[in-house]
């Protein structure tokens, strides 16, 4: 067996070993009170779920392995030549819980190139689509086609003991995260380069092959996709293409099918489908002012619209977050190296000084600070891919990194069926009104 399962495995056998006497000394311990308000407003703040894989704090954002994005960026090894983190790093560390050596990335990333083979009934599957299909669809109708290649539900069919769950979802991680970069730059050169396939260089890192297989050579949109594939890999279990991965895992779904339920949550307009909004708002916004350098006054007016239209402001407000995302600082950061005089870039930043206030103001909004995907476009923009309906593809792409790492330690961990309890609002009128000693009776 690979050196790197061996390692995830001695890892999880500890972690389990650890668990096991956590729970049998504290397994009744109480660790919250949860609110009627909870239950009906999308289980705000109700620790429900363990992520091993990264933790989310509200005012410093998320860490992995207690390392904050600055620290990634500093810590985790780089290409040769680069200054942006290597997301195979990043894989590694979710997995295995060290900094890993440039020796180990070099090994993971050679793993991932022999794995990357896609088979051609894959592409046919998503030519049958017509081209006007929204890119994330395409994206899932690849993966979906390509689990026929899961091993683990292989294994499953054959019968196999649920000691070896983890390695065979192991297997099927690495294939798939192998994979992606060339469904997803499939998806862009067929729907927006007429076709034009680029083949793989097996001499690149994962991130700067994915920017090749999409076209774009330039060094400094590599180590854009070597940022972007860290900074959107992961945000702790609880966000809706994380959870769905789990959730759909839970029913020992294969980490195809597991995936591919994620990502149709990622699809959504409140979740990754916002880089998307962002960049499709800002481009209204400036044919609306007929200009593409609006003022500050401009754009608070044009906020203000948005608002009085019953929208939401992309890129704005989150969940968890009470701060500025420390993902859209680490792109703001690049922004300011790579482009500081861009008309767009500048933009966004007339926006992050704009938008905060005027949502401060509306006295419900529980964040008025940007998240990553108030920025994220507009580098893209900068390089030359405008083609903003694509964007949620390269989320996608690197959120594979963290929510298949977490359904492996989900295999590892043994982690059961999730099935919470549901009510309906007439059992919870009647134990309000005590007809019933529980809730749910
Ligand atoms: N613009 C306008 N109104 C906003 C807002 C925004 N950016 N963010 C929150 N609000 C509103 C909510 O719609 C809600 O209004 P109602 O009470 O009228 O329904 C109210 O403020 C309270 O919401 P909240 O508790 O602050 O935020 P939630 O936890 O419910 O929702 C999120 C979080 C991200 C869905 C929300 O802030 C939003 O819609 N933002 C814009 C979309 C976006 O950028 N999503 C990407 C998030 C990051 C990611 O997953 O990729």
């Amino acid at each position: 067996m690979e050196q790197f399962k061996l390692k995830f495995k001695e890892q999880a056998d500890k972690l389990g070993g650890e668990i096991k006497i956590m729970l049998q000394e504290h397994g009744n311990t109480v660790i919250g009170e949860t609110t009627l308000a909870q239950i009906y407003q999308g289980m705000r703040g109700m620790t429900a779920l363990v992520t091993e894989t990264s933790l989310l704090d509200a005012q410093d954002g998320i860490r992995f392995k207690r390392r904050t994005i600055p620290e990634l960026r500093a810590q985790l090894p780089k290409a040769k030549g680069g200054n942006e983190p290597l997301p195979e790093a990043l894989f590694y560390l979710m997995l295995i819980g060290e900094i890993p050596t440039d020796k180990d990335v070099e090994n993971l990333s050679a793993m991932l190139q022999r794995r990357s083979h896609v088979p051609a009934y894959v592409f046919d599957a998503m030519e049958a689509l017509p081209e006007e299909t929204h890119p994330m669809t395409q994206f899932v109708v690849g993966v979906m086609a390509l689990q026929n290649e899961s091993v683990f539900a292989k294994r499953y069919a054959d019968g196999f003991n649920k000691k070896d769950y983890w390695e065979a979802t192991l297997e099927d991680t690495l294939n798939l995260i192998a994979r992606l970069p060339h469904i997803a730059a499939f998806v862009y050169r067929r729907k927006y380069k007429g076709s034009k396939i680029v083949q793989p260089d097996g001499m690149l890192d994962w991130a700067a092959n994915f920017a090749h297989m999409l076209g774009y050579d330039n060094e400094e949109f590599k180590e854009l996709m070597r940022l972007y594939m860290v900074i959107h890999s992961d945000h702790e279990g609880g966000n809706v293409s994380a959870h769905a991965t789990h959730l759909v895992g839970s029913a020992l779904s294969d980490p195809y099918l597991s995936y591919a339920a994620g990502m149709n949550g990622l699809a959504g307009p409140l979740h990754g489908l916002a880089n998307q909004e962002v960049i499709k708002w800002i481009f209204e916004m400036q044919k609306e002012l007929k200009t593409d350098a609006p003022t500050s006054e401009q754009i608070a007016e044009y906020v203000k619209k948005t608002l009085s239209e019953g929208k939401v402001v992309p890129g704005y407000g989150h969940a968890v977050l009470r701060q500025t995302d420390p993902r859209f600082t680490a792109q703001m950061e690049f922004g300011k190296k790579h482009m500081p005089n861009d008309p767009l870039v500048n933009t966004v930043w007339r926006i992050y000084e704009t938008v905060p206030p005027i949502l401060q103001g509306l006295g419900k909004v529980k964040n008025p600070w940007p998240n990553v995907d108030a920025h994220s476009g507009a580098l893209l923009v900068h390089y030359g891919m405008k083609e903003y309906e694509y964007y949620t593809v390269l989320f996608a792409v690197s959120r594979s990194l963290g929510v298949l790492s977490s359904l492996c330690w989900d295999r590892a961990l043994g982690m059961p069926l999730e099935r919470p309890k549901s009510v309906t609002t007439a059992a919870v009128k009647r134990w309000l009104n005590k007809e019933v000693e529980h809730l749910g009776d």
